[in-house]
């Protein structure tokens, strides 16, 4: 069984319910209850996207091979209003990334893990730090705590929604 990090990503529509039926989607395809950081208002990063996000992290465990688990999350993404032919980082509705998947290295056109980009972004690395305190950069060997001192200044918030 494989332990996985997936972060999640909504800038469209009711955001908090986005992540929170994601989070329901994704506890079926976990074998324990799947670990879920608080939901994240932040700042959004990239031109194209131009409204503020609700974000969060979830880890769990999963008999899914890799690329098992990416079709499992593209389908969702395609079949709850995400436009998959939009330019990369435009408005989505919800967005499900793997950021981890058992510690392995994968580096394939379709799949890169780790993650290429988690490392400097806050919006991952505060509800990653929130479930993973003692995380570490697979590549690098950082703590979570060095990775969030030295990434791009984003607002970063935290919400008591409940989802
Ligand atoms: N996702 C992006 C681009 N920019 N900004 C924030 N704050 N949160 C995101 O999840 C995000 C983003 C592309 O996946
Ligand atoms: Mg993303
Ligand atoms: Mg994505």
């Amino acid at each position: 069984m494989a332990q996985v990090v997936v972060a999640l990503g909504s800038n469209l529509g009711d955001r908090r319910a986005h992540l929170a039926s994601a989070k329901a989607f994704l506890s079926t395809l976990s074998s324990t209850p799947v670990a879920a950081s608080a939901i994240y208002e932040t700042e959004p990063v990239g031109e194209i996207s131009t409204r503020t996000y609700f974000n969060a992290v979830c880890s769990f465990r999963t008999d899914l091979p890799p690329f098992s688990l990416l079709e499992q999350l593209k389908m969702y993404e395609n079949h709850h209003g995400r436009d998959a032919e939009a330019p990369r980082w435009s408005n989505r509705t919800i967005d499900l990334d793997i950021i981890d998947y058992d510690r392995m290295v994968i580096a394939r056109q379709r799949l890169h893990v780790p993650h290429p980009e988690y490392s400097k972004r806050l919006f991952v690395l505060c509800p990653l730090q929130e479930i993973h305190p003692d995380w570490t950069d697979l590549r690098t060997g950082r703590t979570i705590d060095e990775m969030i001192t030295v990434s791009p200044k984003i607002e970063v918030f935290k919400t008591d929604l409940n989802w």
